[in-house]
């Protein structure tokens, strides 16, 4: 299928879904989870974005985490997050969908982003549940604590914890709505979310996915693109 093709339904859609992954911000300079230069030390981020990491040494997956703070504030939205915003202008139902904690799509100018795996410009207490947002980059001392003395945590969703309430409903009801599903810059390998590309394809949604190299759902969408979303985006839209 061609872009132009793309383009066109594209264009005659009224109601369209969008799930965005770290592909997206790669362009402005946020490194990938999976694939080149998808590592932090000698680390996977699969061994330390868990509870389980977290509850052996807070301290390391705070470096972590201050580390990608200190990147990601220094990120600039790009030409992908922006050609987005055009879209939500031009279309009557339009959702946007991310995996990224990076709030690059809101600096761009996005209004209401379902963010599946949280933000990591807050944090939550460990102790009291409560939550607040956090942008001191570096922060001044690791691992930072609550005003309750209680241990803080990013605000973020670890492997085998469960997505914000009611997100995940928001998310699929938006997929079923929606006439064109576009998915850009993610491997689709992890879940809940890479549940969502099938699931607006059996609901009938035409998928678009935009991607560097072909993912587990290329073979069943019915355009994938390959190419970086920073230009093929802004063709599309
Ligand atoms: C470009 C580009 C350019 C580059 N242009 N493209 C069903 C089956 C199997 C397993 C499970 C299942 N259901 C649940 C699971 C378990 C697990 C899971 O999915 N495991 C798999 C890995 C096997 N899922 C969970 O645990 C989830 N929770 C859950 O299911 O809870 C159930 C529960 C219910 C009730 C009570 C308790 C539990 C939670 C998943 C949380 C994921 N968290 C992370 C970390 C967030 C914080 C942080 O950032 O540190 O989220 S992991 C990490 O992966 C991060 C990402 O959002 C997520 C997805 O990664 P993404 O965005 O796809 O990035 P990459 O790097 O993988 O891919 C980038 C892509 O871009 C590549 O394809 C490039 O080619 C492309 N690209 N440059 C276009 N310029
Ligand atoms: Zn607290």
């Amino acid at each position: 299928m061609s872009l132009e093709e793309a383009r066109e339904w594209l264009q005659s859609a009224a109601a369209v879904a969008v799930l965005t992954g770290a592909g997206i911000s790669a362009e402005s300079g946020v490194p990938t989870f999976r694939g080149a230069g998808g590592l932090w030390r000698q680390f996977r981020p699969e061994d330390l974005a868990t509870p389980e990491a977290f509850a052996r040494d807070p301290k390391l997956v705070w470096e972590f985490y201050d580390c990608r703070r200190e990147l990601m504030a220094k990120a600039k939205p790009n030409a992908a997050h922006r050609a987005l915003v055009r879209l939500e202008i031009q279309k009557p139902h339009f959702t946007l969908i991310t995996q990224n904690i990076d709030g690059l799509h809101e600096l761009a100018g996005s209004g209401r982003v379902l963010k599946l795996h949280g933000d990591i410009w807050r944090m939550r207490c460990t102790s009291c549940g409560g939550n607040w947002p956090d942008r001191r980059v570096p922060l001044p001392k690791l691992p930072p604590h609550c005003a309750c003395k209680g241990l803080a945590r990013p605000a973020v969703v670890w492997f085998g914890e469960p997505l914000p309430d009611g997100m995940m409903r928001e998310a699929e009801h938006a997929a079923a709505e929606a006439q064109v599903f576009l998915v850009i810059g993610t491997s689709a390998q992890v879940y809940p979310a890479a549940g969502l590309i099938p699931f607006a394809k059996q609901a009938g949604a035409r998928v678009i996915e935009i991607n560097l190299e072909r993912t587990p759902f290329s073979d069943m969408v019915d355009c994938a693109l390959e190419g970086p979303a920073g230009e093929l985006l802004p063709q599309l839209i």
